[in-house]
């Protein structure tokens, strides 16, 4: 889904928000557990129990476009009757020119947004932003805590039956479909 944002990062207008925040609340509102369900667990800012640290190759899915590699390419299982989800991946620029992510689609999401986490207030939100950069020779992780997917109107049935394709849209590159697994990230 795209809507016309303003460069820097902004937080949603209003309506939108209110939208945006019903379905994200589980990660949008901490403090950690606040809600005793899988909480910030969800977006792994806090509750982990252990596996958090991210290991040396995170496995998941991975495609290559032109000097552009994508790798860790993962969907966390939805939790119980959640139609909302986080994706991650890492983006990787051997290349000499920057590009961007500007878009993700999949058939398994009514929508998927690009998301970061922001500490306002002492409060972690997340916000939908316009574009993720991938500079020249540069390396972008999208994990837990930080910048992610955001999908939304996921289909359990299609989750469950593996690797989903999401098509990834980069500015300079063009679109890549990408199998993300869908694993604890
Ligand atoms: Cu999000």
């Amino acid at each position: 889904m795209t809507r016309p944002l303003a460069p820097a990062l902004r937080l949603l207008a209003a309506s939108t928000a209110l939208a945006l925040i019903a379905a994200c609340s589980p990660a949008a509102e901490t403090p950690a557990g606040q809600h005793g369900d899988h909480g910030a667990a969800g977006h792994g800012a806090a509750a982990d129990t252990g596996a958090s640290q991210a290991p040396a190759v995170v496995p998941g899915g991975s495609a290559q476009l032109g000097t552009l590699a994508i790798t860790a390419a993962r969907i966390r299982p939805p939790p119980g009757g959640r139609d909302v989800t986080a994706g991650y991946l890492t983006l990787t620029n051997t290349g000499t020119g920057p590009d961007r992510l500007v878009s993700a689609t999949s058939a398994a999401a009514a929508s998927i947004e690009l998301h970061a986490h922001i500490h306002e207030g002492g409060m972690m939100k997340m916000e939908q932003v316009p574009a993720i950069d991938v500079p020249a020779g540069g390396t972008v992780a999208l994990e837990p805590g930080g910048l992610h997917l955001m999908l939304f109107g996921v289909k359990p049935d299609v989750l469950a039956a593996g690797p989903v394709p999401v098509t990834l849209t980069f500015e300079q590159g063009g679109p890549v479909e990408v199998a993300f697994s869908v694993i604890e990230p």
